[in-house]
């Protein structure tokens, strides 16, 4: 064990868990009574009605019947109701800062404690009740980061309505696709936000994505135009600069020019509801199966699959694991860099953290924005000591040297965490040297939309790291790895990464095709969740995640789907065929390079790669823009067809060693098709 890194007994002192010994000994605990842990964690939440049954009853096995997993049936209760009135009234949070708030502009920035963000909250709430939002409804949230997203999300689960945030970073296209798949009645939305320098019209795009599901659902019954609710972000108040907005301020860098295309009757706006709705709004009390959310994520057959959490399992696993594994005390300023638009923001920086009583940090902009250093020149500003970032944001910065991290001193710096994609050595020794001072130990945590939590991540002074190891399972999750054949593999091994049984946050379905769910997670190995990554445990029972074994690729930390691109690719008229792979990346671990084949009479030439990218940017967003396109006069086929990916991605990287070429249909091509291949580096 050369590349170990232990916490100072100093610093373990005063931890949730000292040792090794006592993780495994809470982890034993916790697979032989489940009910006996959870049971006692649960007890910090408020429960409108108690549970009457085990704590977790599943099926993972299609063969048995319906795939199924429920967390403390029979109870009722609220989520928003424990993470803002409980914590007021039980915890005394009151007029502790829930968020602080910071904006993409220096000295932009506001705060809200406990109390306010429960006013604003029950606000909104009167407000989507007001617009006949009712319990079980779903609202399409399509924000940036500012803490009217997060009013929005807590007022849906305050009155037990079904958010589903889509990131601001997502095309009309997508926004519409997920409007439409969860029929959502209501959209909230902004006029506009700045990242770094550059601007971009929320609105508008929000109003092409409206525009487009009116025309797709024309004539079809059932499908009413979502009324659409815009917070004032960018623009001036009515009457000109100066005029209030009161309760809600607009940025500090207001667009005069910005053009916010408006619709009378369908569009309100946030500060006017929101001044004439009550400051008082009773929970609706939910079961603790009912959905909280629904959330996208890549599939491999390129329609994006809505994975639906629940109520009581969500709020526990996601409060718990932030607590435990950030080591959290009451007096930290956490702060997670994600955007609410994936699950990190949601678990991770809305709910558990809420949950929990903590006081967290939002940020608007980007890492680079004025300068490098942002991200330093915040930690300072707001003595951040738990911070929560991707690898991939480390590496970009990494790139600027040390000389923008030693401008500020970090010292409030506490634990340091990375989730997204396996953190490459050379940047966990970065992160671990330069931004921690060589004093912070870094949890690399392991999950999934789907799992709602923490799968796999160290306790922060107990668990000795090893740097791009998740480590150890958390508390009730058991790992396992599979052979091809399905066969758990013992000790040091390397396959498919399964789990053996539900743990409380997993999400319980995809929205409206259960079906498809029990296809993506339970048919290849029934009876185990199966993660669609593989992984390797090492002779101490570490786990090193390797990646992705499906046709999904994580570039920046974004899980795409490549059919998805060829999709968008493939909807260019000059396009044939498009196959897509990924290949690695130095920035951003991996990224898209696509192979397309022309229609007869098109030329390959840049305005056309140029064209194909921004295809892509306007299907999917700009976080799929492809790196890399090369012209395939043909793709290696096997003779049936198929398409053989597996030596696409040798192409890509530049590997000649194609392997086993003798089933293609023309033996030829990858050779050719390497001659002809893009400079990667
Ligand atoms: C939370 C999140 C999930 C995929 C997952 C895996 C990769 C996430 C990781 C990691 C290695 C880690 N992944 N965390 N790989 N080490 N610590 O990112 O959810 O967007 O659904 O992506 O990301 O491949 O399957 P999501």
């Amino acid at each position: 064990m050369s590349d170990v890194y232990e916490a100072s007994a100093d610093a373990r002192s005063s931890a949730f868990l000292r040792s090794l010994s006592e993780y495994q000994a809470l982890y034993e605990r916790s697979l032989q009574d489940p009910q006996e842990l959870w049971g006692e964690l649960a007890k910090q939440f408020h429960w409108q009605t108690p549970s009457t049954g085990p704590f977790m009853q599943s099926n993972l096995n299609p063969a048995l019947g319906r795939v199924s997993v429920t967390c403390m049936a029979g109870a009722t209760t609220n989520v928003c109701y424990n993470l803002l009135d409980h914590n007021i009234s039980e915890n005394r949070l009151g007029d502790k800062v829930a968020i602080y708030w910071e904006g993409n502009c220096l000295g932009d920035s506001r705060k809200l404690t406990y109390q306010q963000l429960l006013n604003d909250t029950c606000r909104m709430s009167n407000v989507l009740t007001n617009q006949g939002v009712k319990k079980g409804d779903r609202v399409a949230v399509y924000m940036p980061m500012i803490p009217e997203l997060v009013i929005t999300l807590l007022a849906c689960s305050r009155i037990g309505a079904v958010h589903s945030v889509v990131f601001a970073g997502f095309s009309a296209d997508s926004l519409a696709e997920r409007i439409m798949d969860a029929q959502c009645c209501l959209l909230v939305t902004a006029d506009g936000f700045f990242r770094g320098e550059k601007m971009i019209n929320l609105k508008q795009i929000a109003d092409d994505a409206l525009d487009r599901c009116r025309e797709r659902e024309k004539g079809s019954k059932g499908f009413s135009e979502p009324k659409c609710i815009v917070v004032r972000h960018l623009g001036v108040a009515p009457g000109g600069p100066g005029v209030p907005n009161r309760p809600y301020t607009p940025a500090k860098r207001p667009c005069p020019n910005l053009q916010t295309p408006w619709q009378d009757g369908r569009d309100l706006w946030w500060h006017e509801v929101m001044h004439k709705a009550h400051e008082e709004a009773p929970p609706v009390w939910c079961d603790s199966e009912d959905p909280l959310f629904i959330l996208y994520t890549s599939g491999s057959t390129g329609k994006p699959k809505g994975m639906v959490h629940t109520q009581a399992g969500y709020l526990l696993h996601t409060a718990v694991s932030h607590r435990l594994v950030f080591d959290l005390r009451p007096s930290d300023v956490y702060w997670c860099t994600a955007d609410i638009g994936w699950i990190t923001g949601h678990s991770y920086l809305v709910y558990g953290p809420l949950a929990n009583g903590a006081t967290c940090l939002l940020f608007e902009g980007i890492p680079t924005y004025p300068e490098v250093d942002r991200f330093w020149q915040i930690i300072d500003k707001y003595q951040v000591t738990l911070f929560y970032t991707a690898p991939t944001a480390i590496r970009s910065l990494m790139k600027h040297g040390n000389e923008p991290v030693l401008r500020h001193s970090r010292h409030s710096l506490r634990v340091l965490g990375s989730v997204g994609e396996p953190i490459n050595p050379e940047a966990w020794h970065w992160y671990h040297r330069v931004i921690g001072g060589g004093r912070c130990p870094i949890v690399d945590t392991y999950w999934q939309t789907e799992t709602g939590g923490f799968l796999l991540a160290p306790m922060p002074f107990a668990t000795p790291l090893k740097p791009g190891s998740a480590t150890f399972p958390f508390f009730g999750v058991v790992p396992a790895i599979l052979n091809e054949h399905g066969e758990e593999m013992k000790g040091e091994a390397e396959g498919y990464l399964v789990f053996k049984q539900a743990w409380p946050g997993m999400a319980r379905t995809i929205y409206g095709d259960h079906r498809r769910y029990e296809e993506t997670y339970f048919q290849k190995f029934p009876g185990f969740y199966f993660t669609g990554d593989g992984c390797r445990r090492d002779s101490d029972g570490y786990y090193w995640v390797t990646g992705r074994v499906d046709d999904l690729l994580n570039m920046s930390g974004h899980l795409l789907s490549t059919a998805e691109v060829e999709a968008a690719l493939g909807a260019h008229p000059a396009v044939v065929e498009a196959a897509t792979v990924s290949c690695p990346h130095s920035l951003k671990g991996q990224t898209l390079y696509c192979f397309v084949t022309l229609q007869a009479g098109h030329t390959f030439s840049r305005t056309l790669v140029a064209e194909l990218r921004q295809k892509v940017r306007e299907k999917i967003g700009p976080i799929a823009t492809p790196d890399y396109i090369q012209n395939a006069p043909a793709l290696p086929k096997t003779r049936s067809g198929k398409i053989m990916r597996r030596i696409l991605r040798k192409i890509a990287s530049g590997d000649p060693d194609f392997g086993d070429v003798t089933t293609l249909a023309d033996p030829c091509v990858p050779s050719a098709l390497f001659a002809d291949r893009c400079r990667t580096t």
